[in-house]
């Protein structure tokens, strides 16, 4: 394993610039093959450096006070997932205001097209890698067949095409795509790589919600550029954290609104930066879903955390500012603007903030099996470094559980599992509670330092291979990931 992974590091990209980060815990039975990864990765960029001549000066988020030109926001072309070619390779973009950045991207746009279909609906989708490395694409959220997951054992070589193929059978969402290979996910999702999947169902169009040019895809991250503004990938083991952030890949974005009800559909894109978000004219947000789709009622709410991989559904309302006026979407945690609103138009639009019941939710109950996972260190779930070849458990298709997560430090880890949704139950530690965008069917769930965090779960719908992980991916590529088997 050892000598194996020093070869995948060096051939991922020998200019990469990773430092290393002492655990705060002991690190007295991290494997070896993990220190000298990230003292092969420091010697690589101290190299990259010498190389390139110098250490880019990338420009910090802009202060408060400064004028700061906006961009228009960037909407990710639609895109039925039905019959589609896609492809994965670098690109040079505008991320606002004629800069160009040298990035990967899904068919040239980053981020990706926003694949739409409704339940019921096949997807297939044809990967060509048109990068220097081998990738694979996970449908995040979506419940598919081990063979379409894009596991890492499904990698595709430079230059292969891979097809993917699954029934569209769950309620509507905001899912999304992005890369999944061996140790290399944090490098090609930092890089550009990731895309919106959202799926719709008759209980959601029966609600009338904001449609059309009412509802907005938000894919929201942090990113760093180097001084001739391609984006770069600095990774750390504790988290790669970029200085610039970025909506829908563009820069100091801003949004002409209506007067109207907006839905944003949001998801946190970054590799490892949790946003904590608000608006700037204290207005509240009307939450409405999250991972796995619509909650059962709706949260009115000033401040939303989330982490790496986690949605949220919003409805935000405009009608009654003036026009003229400007409403900042912010990060409470890095104080930054993410989005300018402008209200530039005042229009007459039928629709109302729903309240009362938005959908139900059968509540998973009477687990016959409790298993635990103690998300360790950096880089191991119960003290094991992932082995892409090791199955560490197997789960009766069908059967409710109990999965209990634990940290031990290191946090946050946000725990991540294919092939189903899950129901949290309950937090103990840390914060100590569940927050409303935590109702619902989700996916991707905080663990926070000291955090003890129980779901309920089950396999319902395939058989096969699947994966548990840590979202921060710099943890996912480190190993902090299990194979388990749905039998
Ligand atoms: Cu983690």
């Amino acid at each position: 394993m050892m000598e194996e992974d020093t070869v995948r590091i060096k051939q991922i990209d020998e200019k990469r610039n990773i430092e290393t980060q002492q655990e705060t815990e002991s690190t007295q039975g991290e494997p070896n093959h993990i220190s000298r990864r990230t003292f092969l990765r420091a010697a690589m960029a101290s190299a990259g450096m010498l190389a390139a001549g110098g250490v880019s000066l990338p420009v910090g988020a802009a202060k408060p006070g400064t004028v700061v030109t906006r961009n228009p926001l960037k909407i990710p072309p639609a895109a039925s997932p039905g019959n589609f070619a896609l492809s994965a390779a670098p690109a040079t973009v505008d991320i606002g205001g004629g800069k160009l950045s040298n990035v990967l991207a899904y068919n040239g746009f980053f981020p990706g097209p926003t694949f739409r279909a409704n339940s019921g609906d096949v997807a297939s989708v044809l990967l060509t890698n048109g990068l220097s490395e081998e990738t694979t694409v996970h449908w995040h959220g979506m419940i598919v067949p081990t063979s379409a997951d894009g596991h890492p054992r499904d990698a595709v070589a430079p230059g292969a095409s891979y097809s993917y193929q699954f029934p569209i059978q769950q309620r509507a969402c905001l899912n999304w795509y992005h890369p999944h290979p061996h140790m290399m996910t944090g490098e090609q999702v930092a890089l550009g790589l990731a895309g919106a999947f959202i799926v719709n169902d008759a209980e959601e169009a029966a609600l009338g919600l904001p449609s059309g040019a009412y509802e907005v895809p938000l894919i929201i991250r942090d990113a760093k550029f180097d001084s001739s503004g391609n984006l770069i990938y600095t990774a750390k083991s504790s988290g790669f954290l970029g200085n610039i952030p970025l909506v829908n890949g563009t820069r100091d974005p801003k949004l002409d609104v209506d007067t109207a009800i907006y839905r944003f559909r949001v998801l946190c894109g970054s590799n490892a930066r949790l946003f904590k978000l608000a608006l700037s004219n204290g207005a509240q947000f009307t939450l409405i879903g999250n991972d796995g789709g619509l909650l059962e009622t709706a949260s009115v709410l000033g401040q939303i955390e989330f982490s790496p991989g986690e949605r949220l559904d919003l409805i935000v309302d405009f009608r009654g500012l003036a026009v003229g006026t400007k409403v900042m979407l912010q990060d409470l945690n890095s104080g930054w603007n993410l989005l300018e609103f402008n209200v530039t138009r005042q229009v007459s639009v039928a629709g109302t903030v729903p309240t009362g019941t938005l959908s139900t939710i059968t509540p998973l109950t009477s687990p016959v099996t409790t298993r635990e996972f103690s998300f360790d260190g950096m880089s191991r779930i119960n003290g094991k470094v992932y082995d892409i070849n090791r199955i560490d458990f197997q789960v009766p298709l069908g059967q409710t559980e109990l999965w209990r997560f634990t940290t031990g430090g290191n946090a946050p880890h946000p725990a991540h599992v294919h092939g189903a949704s899950f129901q949290v139950q309950s937090r103990s530690g840390g914060r100590g509670v569940l927050f409303p965008w935590e109702r619902g069917w989700k996916d991707t769930v905080l663990l926070q330092d000291g955090e003890t965090v129980e779901v309920l779960i089950r396999f319902d719908a395939y058989r096969g291979l699947y994966l548990l992980h840590c979202h921060k991916l710099e943890h996912e590529d480190m190993g902090m990931m299990s194979n388990f088997e749905v039998i």
